[in-house]
């Protein structure tokens, strides 16, 4: 059976969820996004994800005309609809159609639609034997600029990024701030263990604050590992003794090369025991 999408407030059979090519969200990339998990029939972080929605879609003035409780029973009508118990869920709310020109006065009624399905970020002997990454020359969004806490469609920063991660034929990139430290990956935040420690980049270095960021660092927390959100640069990238990423799709992907640096040896002990220990808290709710 066709996937059924719901687009405006109606499940439509995806041949027939079609956005006009007026829509100022693919005319200028004006509009948010979420990307969300289903596991074992429960959304994952539901409520995190409708309120970073509802927080981007305020930072770019854009006024979603559904109430938070509307989408969230969108989404579960959307995927009751599809028959998933596991799935990948698109929430997006672009700015509508409008005119030429990129003033979003010319657009009406903010177009919504939920797209439910699958997803598979990386292989999987990735999760078993780690990636490697690299540090993209391209740097991440200017905070002053479109705030990175904002989950725009404009990706094409990062999609710049991920072309570096693909020419040096490696998945991911790590790139930088506009002050040289360390911010995040094209598509998920980064954390290193040192010391036995856990740290991550701060919400201030510009990242997108990540909820799958938020559960680990919850999840250290729970099992006494000391965690902390703290400035990091290249140095400690290639002295950390485990490296992970973290994020929606990705969920937790270990983390072995660095610039062609080897990271520890192997995939680390704290790195296994939060990707299981996140694997149970999605299944467990
Ligand atoms: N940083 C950026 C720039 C992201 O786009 C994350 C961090 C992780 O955030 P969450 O809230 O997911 O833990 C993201 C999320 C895709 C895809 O299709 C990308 C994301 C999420 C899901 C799918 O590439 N990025």
């Amino acid at each position: 059976m066709d996937l059924q999408i719901w687009l405006d407030g109606k499940l439509v059979p995806k041949k027939e969820a079609c956005i006009s090519v007026y829509d100022h969200g693919l005319l200028y990339g004006d509009g948010i996004f979420e990307g969300i998990r289903q596991y074992n029939g429960r959304v994952f972080e539901k409520e995190a994800h409708l309120q970073r929605l509802y927080e981007s879609a305020q930072a770019i003035r854009l006024t979603i005309p559904y109430a938070k409780e509307q989408l969230a029973r969108a989404l579960d009508e959307t995927l009751a609809a599809n028959h998933f118990r596991d799935a990948y869920i698109r929430l997006v709310v672009t700015r509508g159609v409008g005119y030429l020109g990129i003033s979003p006065k010319n657009c009406e009624t903010p177009s919504v639609f939920i797209i439910a399905d699958t997803i598979q970020m990386y292989p999987h002997e990735m999760y078993d034997k780690g990636m490697s990454i690299i540090t993209a020359s391209t740097i991440r969004n200017h905070p002053n600029s479109l705030s990175p806490k904002v989950k725009s469609l404009n990706y094409l920063n990062n999609i710049l990024a991920k072309w570096e991660a693909i020419d040096a034929g490696v998945p991911e990139a790590v790139m930088l701030n506009h002050l040289g430290y360390v911010c995040e990956c094209t598509g998920d935040n980064i954390f290193i263990v040192k010391n036995g420690q856990l740290l991550t980049p701060p919400e201030d270095a510009g990242i997108l604050v990540g909820i799958t960021r938020q559960a680990v660092l919850g999840l250290a927390r729970e099992a006494n590992i000391p965690a902390f959100e703290r400035s990091l640069t290249r140095f400690d990238l290639y002295s950390a003794d485990e490296c992970f990423l973290t994020g929606t799709g990705a969920e937790v992907v270990p983390v072995t090369r660095i610039d062609n640096r080897p990271i520890g040896s192997g995939v680390g002990p704290l790195t296994r025991q939060l990707s299981e220990a996140f694997h149970r808290r999605v299944r467990e709710g």
